[in-house]
């Protein structure tokens, strides 16, 4: 611990990357930028407020009428009652006794989906899935609410694990920068989403490549309803959301119509095209998919398409896709037509050419790194195999013992009693927040380990404080980045917090299976031999990094990890010789027509890519719903993460809503106005921002405000999951269909 006396700088690292910290006694008093990075993340400018706010849990805490009667219903409207801590675990862990002895382990949710924190040991996901696992195993989840729906579609298509081709596979950024000519980004690059990276990035770059982009006179076209999702200097192309599909089909009708198609590629690479082209066409609805069809649709002009298409056909083009477009209804649909346009245009595999998703997604796309084993704590085997798709928690808590379909399996929702979630906010996360706050009073008991009294916190049954990674020792590394930290502990933990790892550690002893969780080790044990295991492994690799007492000393290393000249993905030697480097589909190629999709029957995804209008979008506005919303990324944190001090920035709270002028003029609204946004599933408070740069009967709030009171009541700061829509993207995929939701606005 440090010396009360003497201030102190250290550097720690975080989801948005590294930065200095000043601490006084047991008070961290202000951060600044890390020295290496050349542009810092300003997310945590309001840490230090944060971690001493006074909504910290700092003490174990139980909802009343769970504690005095075990009764289910008032989640999120009674007071808790503290415990001390011996006392509220032998609670806990005699309920998760009671539950699965009574109805067995399947009976027990523990997906646990969210971010929590970066350090390698203290990932709460991997604390609560080893504990679970430790009792006798959970339901888990399959996927992320980032790119579940792709995870789903794309091994049909490309015969690759959906995240591995993100990260293995995707041309660098030095490769594009050398060889494409024409950038085409549906959803757009966004540098204020590259701030952020799972388990951290250390040199925010993503910014600087398109000064370079630029300087090189590289057309960069961004495609979507906002032109802030691409840097400056990109060109706009003001798209509907939800309508890209139709906008991809018409771009390959007129490489059709025009002889632009590369028929050899098609035939040496794909496999289908014969039965996915009279649908192109219109041989089998009667409707040709021209640009003139798409103009209606998609809202960008005939004659703008065809100059597209045809400057994608004659330059080396790289298409783009952010995830957003498959966290929507009919996510699959242009995630699977931009690879079968991209595999007309024939440029799959030549550097700088093809298709890759999630450029600017996240920090760690783009960088081309020789890979080193990472560090993570064991979460041992699970011995319960049912898993839901993630976003389907809603629906599995309204429909115990239900069918339903994912990926060609027919399954059953578990019939759930009891939910732990341990760094995770579904309050935050999830679509159609009244109707979750509806299906979250039937579980008996719900279990949940926090730092903050979060609106998840606020509607569970017990609530262990959990401390934040700055009161705890820990190591920052990941796969996507060149940096490795010690991050050490800076205060000591705030009130009563415990680490995940002693709340599991103190439920396991309970539960009889203390030895198998802590295998007899304290953290700083666990933290010595999972460091020693990664050194060894790198070691291997022929890298060498330093051993845990020099990290210490030093506090962050750079690792010698880049690597040089263009890189090379699987696809070029697949372009080479596609017998001899088959993909993973069934056919060994790329996948325009997929027989196993089209086995499954799938009236929402069949065995071509088609374009289905979503239930909610431009094209079915109502005058009682009449605007699109978008819900991006918030630019200025990361999801609901310190959120209770951003909330107290003087004007931060409610969150700010972008609209059109034309619309903001119809409603009579300012900028700075204060907004009811609202549909039949809920409303909520915004504050106006009127800006061209988005598109007419588009409006965009982003995520990340806590949510408020549940029911009619409006929710204050904004959060746009009491307006979104929960419904899987198709019985494929079954992601979340965020980004498809109508509403209206009115000035409050
Ligand atoms: N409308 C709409 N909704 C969306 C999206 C969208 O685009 N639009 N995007 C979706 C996507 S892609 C994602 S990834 C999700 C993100 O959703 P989440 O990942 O659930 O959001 P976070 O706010 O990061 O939640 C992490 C929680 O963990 C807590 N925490 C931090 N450190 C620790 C720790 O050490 N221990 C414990 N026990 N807890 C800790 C934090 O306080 C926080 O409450 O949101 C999804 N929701
Ligand atoms: N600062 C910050 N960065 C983050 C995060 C954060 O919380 N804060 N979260 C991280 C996480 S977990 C993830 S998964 C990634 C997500 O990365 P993305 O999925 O790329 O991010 P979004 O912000 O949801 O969406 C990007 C843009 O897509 C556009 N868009 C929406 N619908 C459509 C559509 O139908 N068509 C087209 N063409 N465009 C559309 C919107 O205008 C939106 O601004 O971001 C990561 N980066
Ligand atoms: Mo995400």
């Amino acid at each position: 611990m440090a010396d009360k006396s003497a201030p102190s700088t250290k550097v720690t690292s975080s989801h948005w990357g590294a930065f200095e910290v000043d601490v006084e006694g047991d008070r961290i008093t202000a951060t600044r930028g890390f020295s290496e990075d050349p542009h810092p993340s300003r997310i945590p400018d309001v840490l230090p407020a944060a971690v001493h706010h006074k909504t910290r849990v700092t003490r174990p805490s139980f909802r009343r009428g769970w504690l005095e009667t075990r009764e289910r219903g008032g989640r999120g409207e009674q007071d808790f009652v503290e415990l001390p801590w011996d006392e509220a675990l032998d609670i806990a862990a005699a309920e998760i006794d009671r539950i699965r002895q009574k109805h067995g382990n399947t009976a027990i949710f523990g997906g646990s989906y969210g971010w929590g924190s970066a350090g390698r040991f203290h990932h709460a996901q991997s604390q609560v899935h080893r504990f679970l696992n430790c009792i006798g195993g959970y339901v888990a989840s399959f996927g992320s609410y980032s790119t579940g729906c792709a995870q789903s579609i794309m091994p049909h298509v490309l015969g690759v694990d959906f995240l591995q081709l993100l990260y293995e596979h995707q041309d660098g950024w030095q490769t594009i920068h050398d060889h494409t000519e024409t950038l085409v980004m549906f959803g757009g690059i966004n540098p204020k989403n590259s701030q952020v990276s799972m388990g951290g990035i250390t040199e925010h770059q993503t910014a600087g490549w398109f000064d370079r982009f630029a300087a090189k006179g590289m057309r960069c076209v961004n495609i979507g309803p906002q032109r802030t999702d691409a840097p400056e200097g990109c060109d706009w192309m003001p798209v509907r959301p939800g309508s890209d599909t139709a906008l991809m089909l018409a771009l390959a009708c007129v490489l059709e119509e025009e002889g632009l198609v590369d028929r050899v590629f098609l035939a040496s690479h794909t496999v289908g095209y014969d039965r996915f082209r009279p649908y192109l066409i219109g041989a089998t609805d009667g409707v040709p998919k021209t640009p003139d069809w798409a103009a209606p649709l998609c809202g960008v002009a005939p004659e703008a398409i065809r100059s597209l298409a045809r400057r994608m056909a004659t330059t080396r083009t790289l298409i783009t896709v952010a995830w957003s477009l498959q966290r929507a209804e009919h996510g699959e649909q242009p995630y699977w037509m931009s690879v079968v346009l991209a595999a007309m245009l024939g440029q799959i595999g030549l550097p700088g050419g093809g298709v890759g998703y999630g450029y600017g997604a996240i920090g760690g796309v783009g960088k081309s790194l020789i890979g080193l084993r990472g560090m993570t704590f064991p979460q041992l085997t699970n011995p319960v195999a049912e898993t839901i798709p993630v976003a389907r928690i809603g629906d599995m808590l309204r429909n115990p013992g239900q069918p339903y379909d994912f990926d060609g399996q027919r399954k059953t929702y578990p019939d759930i009693r009891l939910i732990y979630w341990a760094g995770g906010n579904p309050y935050h996360h999830h679509q159609d927040l009244n109707a979750l706050h509806e299906a979250w009073q039937r579980p008996e008991t719900i279990i949940v380990n926090e730092p903050w009294w979060t609106a998840t916190a606020k509607r569970a049954d017990i609530v262990f404080p959990a401390t934040t990674p700055y009161e705890r020792e820990d190591i920052g590394r990941t796969n996507l980045d060149d940096y490795l930290f010690h991050m050490p502990r800076l205060i000591p933990p705030v009130g009563q917090a415990r680490d995940d790892y002693d709340i599991f550690g103190g439920l396991a002893d309970r539960c009889g299976v203390g030895d198998q969780f802590t295998e007899g080790l304290t953290s700083a044990e666990w933290i010595g031999k999972l460091y020693a295991g990664y050194r060894t492994a790198a070691a291997d690799t022929g890298i060498d990094v330093p051993d845990l007492e020099a990290l210490k000393e030093r506090n962050w290393v750079r690792l010698p990890i880049q690597a040089e000249g263009p890189n090379r993905t699987f696809f070029a030697p697949f372009r080479e010789d596609p017998d001899a480097f088959r993909l993973g589909t069934p056919s060994g190629r790329i996948e325009v027509f997929s027989e196993t999709i089209d086995s499954f029957g799938y009236d929402d995804c069949p065995g071509h890519p088609i374009w289905f209008p979503p239930s909610e979008w431009l094209g079915s506005a109502t005058a009682a719903a009449p605007l699109h919303l978008v819900s991006p990324q918030p630019g200025d944190k990361l999801h609901s993460q310190l959120e209770a001090a951003l909330a107290d920035v003087e004007g931060a709270r409610p969150e700010t809503l972008v609209i059109h002028p034309d619309d903001a003029a119809a409603r009579d609204i300012d900028t700075g106005d204060l907004l009811r946004v609202f549909n039949a599933r809920g409303v909520c408070r915004a504050r106006a921002s009127v800006s061209s740069d988005i598109n007419p009967g588009v409006v965009a709030l982003p995520t990340g405000a806590w949510f408020g009171d549940p029911g009619g009541n409006i929710d204050p700061d904004g959060n746009p999951n009491v307006l979104t829509l929960d419904v899987g993207t198709s019985r494929l995929g079954q992601g979340c269909s965020a980004h498809s939701a109508l509403v209206q606005v009115a000035r409050l």
